[in-house]
C-alpha cells in the first residue's frame, strides 16, 4: 500500500509555528565545538597558527596523514557529560548544539560508516554523543548537531585532493561529491537520528561549490522523513548571505538563519539565532584569552531576544574533555542573572521596532500577555525614561529582584518616567542590566 509523502517543503504557517514552539521560547542555548582540533589547540610543530582553532587543518596546511596523528591521541579522559549538562542548566541554557562532525571530518559518535571515530580511532573508545545526549535527557536539555556538508578527511568528498575543493571557486567542483552526500552523508545523518534522536541539525559547511540548492531541498526533505519534528537550520541550503546569516530569497530552504558572529541591527519576518564565541575561536586554543565580559555576554542575550532571535554562545573544551574555567565563570554569571531575570527572556517576543547604537534600553514583551520588560543598560541614572510602553491605570512597576514597587509618573505627552530606588541600586550592584517589568501596552511614537 502507497503511503502519500508529505511534502515538507511546503509547510503550513500552523504546522509550522507548532514545530518552532519550544525553540522560539528557548532563546538560549549551548554551542559546542569539541573535536580533533582540540589536541593541537591552536599549535602545529610548535608554532601558532592564525584564525579560529577548529580550522588548523586547512590554516596550518596540515596533511591528512599528519592530522590523523592527532586523533589517535584524543584521549579526553575527564570528559563527564553530566558535569556539561549541568554547566548548561545552571547557565539558563535550554538546549545544546555539539559537533557530531565538524570540517575536519571527524565522528564523535561511533559511526559505522566510518572508522574516523571517536570509538574506532581513538584511545577512549567512548561514544560522546550517547553520553552526552543522555545526560542533557536527564537535565531537561534539548540535544542538537551541528553537522559540516564539507569534509577534509573523506576520499569521496576530498580525500587526497584535500583541499583543493574547499573555496568558493565554481571552476574547481569536485565530481565525486554527489557519491559522498548519497552514500556517506546521509547514512551517517540517518544514524545520529535514529541512535541519538536531536531534536535540531545545524549544518554548516555548504558554500562549497560541488553543494548545490538541489542537494539542501533533497537533504531538507530527507531527513523531515526521518523525524517530522526535525528543525534544521538553513545552512542546509545555499541561501545565507555570507556571515550576516540570514536567507537572500525565499526559495531557499531552512527553519531559521544563522548570523555568525553579529546580531541584526534589528528585527526579522524569520526566524533566526545569532552563535558567538566567548572568545575568539570555536575550537579550543591554547593561547585564545581574549575573553568577552560577562556583562557584554549578558547584554548580547537581551539585545537578541528583544529582537526575536536566539543566542547560541559556544564553548571549547579541551582535549582533556574540559570547559574552560573562563567560559564556566561566564556561563556562571549568566545563570545568576537569569535566575532574576529569566522571565524577561523565556517565552518572550520582539516589539517590532529598530535599535540605534549605543541605546541603553531594550523591550521585550511577555508572549501572549500583555506583560513588558525593559532592560535598562544604564545603572547610574536616578530617573530613566521609557519612551515605547504605556503602563495600564493603577498598574505597579516592579524592578525585577527587587521586591517593592517602584515610583513613576506616566503623561501621553511625557511618556513613561520611573524613579530609580537609591537601595535598589545598592542591591543590584552587581546586576549588568536591570529590568522593569510593566504591565500594560505598547506606546507607538511617529
Ligand atoms: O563552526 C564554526 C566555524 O568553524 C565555521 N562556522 C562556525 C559556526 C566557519 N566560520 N568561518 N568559516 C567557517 C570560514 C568560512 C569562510 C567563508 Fe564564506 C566561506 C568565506 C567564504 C566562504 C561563509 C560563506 C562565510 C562567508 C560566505
Amino acid at each position: 500500500e502507497e503511503i502519500a509523502k508529505v511534502d515538507y517543503l511546503k509547510e503550513s504557517d500552523k504546522d509550522f509555528d507548532a514545530r518552532m514552539k519550544w525553540w522560539r521560547d528557548a532563546k538560549f542555548g549551548m554551542f559546542i565545538h569539541w573535536g580533533v582540533y582540540s589536541v593541537p589547540a591552536g599549535i602545529y610543530n610548535g608554532e601558532e597558527v592564525k584564525g579560529i582553532g577548529e580550522w588548523i587543518m586547512e590554516k596550518g596546511k596540515i596533511p591528512v596523514e599528519e592530522y590523523e596523528k592527532f586523533a589517535k591521541k584524543f584521549n579526553p579522559v575527564d570528559f563527564d557529560a553530566r558535569e556539561w549538562a549541568k554547566i548548561m542548566k545552571q547557565a539558563g541554557m535550554k538546549y545544546v548544539i555539539i559537533t557530531s562532525k565538524h570540517h575536519d571530518g571527524f565522528a564523535l559518535w561511533d559511526s559505522k560508516y566510518s572508522e574516523y571515530d571517536m570509538v574506532d580511532y581513538t584511545p577512549f573508545k567512548r561514544d560522546i554523543l550517547k553520553e552526552l545526549s543522555a545526560a542533557c535527557k536527564e537535565e531537561g536539555i534539548s540535544f542538537g548537531m551541528y553537522h559540516s556538508i564539507m569534509d577534509w578527511h573523506h576520499p569521496q568528498a576530498q580525500g587526497k585532493k584535500y583541499p583543493k575543493y574547499n573555496s568558493l571557486d565554481s571552476t574547481l567542483i569536485n565530481p565525486e561529491f554527489p557519491e559522498y552526500v548519497e552514500h556517506y552523508m546521509k547514512p551517517q545523518l540517518k544514524e545520529l537520528i535514529e541512535n541519538y534522536d536531536p531534536e535540531v541539525l545545524w549544518f554548516d559547511g555548504e558554500w562549497i561549490p560541488a553543494y548545490t540548492h538541489e542537494m539542501g531541498l533533497d537533504l531538507y526533505q530527507y531527513l523531515r522523513e526521518l523525524k517530522p519534528s526535525l528543525i534544521i537550520n538553513n545552512r542546509v541550503d545555499k541561501g545565507r548571505q555570507g556571515y550576516q546569516g540570514m536567507n537572500s530569497d525565499d526559495k531557499y530552504i531552512g527553519d531559521f538563519g544563522t548570523p555568525e558572529q553579529e546580531i541584526l541591527a534589528g528585527t526579522a519576518d524569520v526566524d533566526w539565532e545569532s552563535c558567538m564565541t566567548m572568545n575568539d575561536t570555536w575550537g579550543f586554543k591554547t593561547n585564545d584569552h581574549n575573553w568577552k565580559d560577562a556583562e557584554v555576554l549578558i547584554f548580547n542575550l537581551v539585545d537578541v531576544a528583544a529582537k526575536g532571535g536566539n543566542y547560541l554562545l559556544n564553548v571549547g573544551p579541551t582535549a582533556e574533555g574540559i570547559i574552560p574555567v573562563p567560559s564556566v565563570e561566564r556561563l556562571q554569571k549568566m545563570g545568576d542573572w537569569l535566575k532574576i531575570n529569566g522571565e524577561a527572556i523565556y517565552e518572550t517576543e520582539k516589539l517590532d521596532r529598530n535599535y540605534k547604537e549605543g541605546e541603553n534600553f531594550r523591550y521585550i514583551k511577555k508572549k501572549e500577555e500583555s506583560i513588558y520588560y525593559v532592560a535598562s543598560f544604564d545603572n547610574t541614572a536616578e530617573n530613566i525614561k521609557l519612551n515605547y510602553v504605556k503602563p495600564a491605570k493603577d498598574s505597579e512597576i516592579m524592578l525585577l529582584g527587587y521586591n517593592k514597587p517602584i515610583a513613576y509618573t506616566f503623561s501621553d505627552i511625557d511618556g513613561l518616567s520611573i524613579e530609580l530606588p537609591k537601595e535598589a541600586k545598592i542591591n543590584l550592584a552587581e546586576s549588568s542590566a536591570w529590568v522593569f517589568k510593566i504591565i500594560g501596552e505598547e506606546r507607538i511614537i511617529e
